[in-house]
């Protein structure tokens, strides 16, 4: 690689990562990045085809030994490096990946403190990675089940959390000992590369984690049907999951999914409705209604219905769009046009089914906003749970308001979705807390607290249609990351037969 470069970028143009050296896409090919919320040029970053991908699923499986074999405290230390630089660059990284991403510098702080929070969870594990020792059933025979790492895996990562998905799974797979290629979403690639740059300046051996931009189709499918890549991690939408998956069965690769959801509050009458408001607003609005917990579904109890429908209607119509680096901004851009076209088709599809639209519906294009994709936030009233916007995924700032009458009929429409992500209850009847923990049917499940906010040392993931039963983030992402190995020590001097003797 008679290219390769010391420095990440050279004059607005930004490289790959691939055997710890920084590099251009093999034949040259870029592609611009321009933030989504005035449109001006980020950089210019690699175009990456299958000659790059497999350069860096080469470099990847030359590095699986030596990094196999570092013990895991010694990995750990460099995830705790790792921790310890993404805290010094925090505000650095945060501005870059607004600019990039468009949510505010806030929540951009956020998703790089996740960063921060999963080095040092996963660092810490380095010391841990527990197996388990059991007794034989012979007599001087000793029996135990110890982790081990699976190989070369492909990390393919979301736009919506650039810094935290890319660090959920990197740092998982590589405190086990596998070595990794990671390919950022086409919007997000700076984010990635910074992320990349804290691991190779806390001193990552070559070739153990490599970054490989492109698009899903350059880039992320060759991964995905790469011989040499034996698990794939994947953040996205529900058709690229399964086109992911089934490639993979073909080869009876290890697969983790995490897509969409549909994820709901509940309010009861009983709820304290000021911290309700509290709760959806931060949900539904916050990252523009862009994570994959945002609350896109109010379930609201009769009695509170409209009382609740008029203190949103006065919070959501007064919230400010701008820049995500403004003060005053409170809500930022979706990611780009066609996603805001999509957002606004479902407008539409509302009224056609006779949803009814409370405020917002439209792209906001007033003054600054016009440069960039704005939305406005969007109340929909009079939705029923057969609507397709109380069924269908959004991504975007858009609530759909859901009025039933009692608890049961709530937790039923919450868990009448083809996903199962996240879910949320208001209420103050220690009864009815008790019975949402057991009955609603999503991988998470909050009490008087909005839908998002999960936190790193808890496992992340849900039922039904938002992935496919692993879990990511806390022990679950050491589940998916190793592979067990029964190791039996026979110390009798003599053959025994089990289950014979
Ligand atoms: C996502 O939207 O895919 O729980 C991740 C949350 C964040 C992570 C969201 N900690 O909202």
């Amino acid at each position: 690689m008679s290219s390769a470069a010391s420095r990440s970028s050279a004059n607005g143009v930004y490289y790959n990562y691939i055997g710890g050296e920084w590099t251009p896409a093999a034949d040259g090919r870029t592609s611009e990045n321009h933030d989504p919320a005035n449109g001006e040029l980020i950089g210019q970053f690699p175009r990456s085809a299958q000659v790059d991908v497999d350069r860096a699923v080469a470099a990847a499986k030359v590095a699986f030994d030596g990094w196999r074999l570092t013990p895991a405290p010694k990995r750990g230390e460099i995830l705790y490096r790792v921790g310890a630089l993404l805290a010094e660059r925090k505000e650095e990284i945060a501005r870059t990946l607004t600019r990039e991403m468009g949510k505010v510098l806030v929540e951009a702080r956020g998703d790089v403190q996740e960063g921060i929070d999963m080095a040092y969870y996963m660092a810490g594990e380095g010391r841990r990675l527990f197996g388990s020792i059991v007794p034989s059933e012979l007599p001087n025979k000793a029996a135990y089940g110890v982790r081990e790492p699976i190989g070369v895996v492909a990390c393919i990562t979301p736009w919506n959390f650039p810094v935290a998905i890319p660090s959920w799974k990197t740092m998982a797979a590589l405190i086990a000992g596998n070595t990794v290629v990671l390919k950022p979403a086409t919007d997000t690639p700076l984010s990635a590369l910074k992320l990349v740059e804290v691991f190779a300046d806390a001193g990552i051996p070559d070739g153990v984690l490599n970054l490989v931009c492109g698009t899903g189709a350059e880039v992320g499918m060759p991964l995905v049907n790469h011989p040499d890549v034996a698990a794939i991690s994947f953040t996205g939408s529900n058709d690229v999951g399964r086109e992911v998956n089934v490639a993979a069965a073909s080869q009876l690769k290890r697969v983790t999914l995490e897509l969409g959801g549909k994820n709901a509050i509940i309010v009861m009458d009983d709820a304290d409705l000021d911290l309700a408001v509290d709760g959806i607003v931060w949900s539904a609005f916050g990252t523009t209604g862009q994570r994959c917990t945002a609350c896109s579904r109010l379930i609201v109890q009769r009695g509170v219905r409209a009382d609740l429908e008029e203190r949103l209607l006065a919070r959501v119509s007064k919230l400010r769009l701008g820049h995500g680096l403004a003060e005053t901004t409170d809500v930022g851009p979706v990611i780009n046009a066609s996603q805001r076209e999509r957002i606004h088709s479902y407008m539409a599809v509302a009224t056609g089914e006779g949803a009814r639209i409370l405020c917002g519906g439209e792209p906001a294009q007033e003054g600054d906003l016009e440069r960039g994709n704005f939305y406005r936030p969007t109340l929909l009233g009079g939705v029923t749970p057969e609507m397709r916007v109380a069924r269908e995924e959004i991504f975007g700032p858009v609530l759909s308001i859901i009025e039933v009458g009692t608890l049961e009929e709530a937790i039923a429409v919450n868990n009448n979705t083809k996903y199962g992500l996240s879910s949320s209850i208001f209420t103050r009847d220690a009864n009815a807390v008790e019975i949402a923990k057991r009955d609603l049917a999503t991988g998470i499940v909050y009490i008087n607290a909005g839908t998002i906010g999960a936190e790193i040392q808890l496992p992340f993931g849900g039922t039904r249609g938002t992935g496919n039963g692993h879990r990511e983030a806390g022990l679950g992402a050491l589940e998916f990351f190793t592979e067990w190995k029964a190791i039996y020590v026979d110390f009798s001097g003599r053959l025994q037969r089990a289950q014979i003797d």
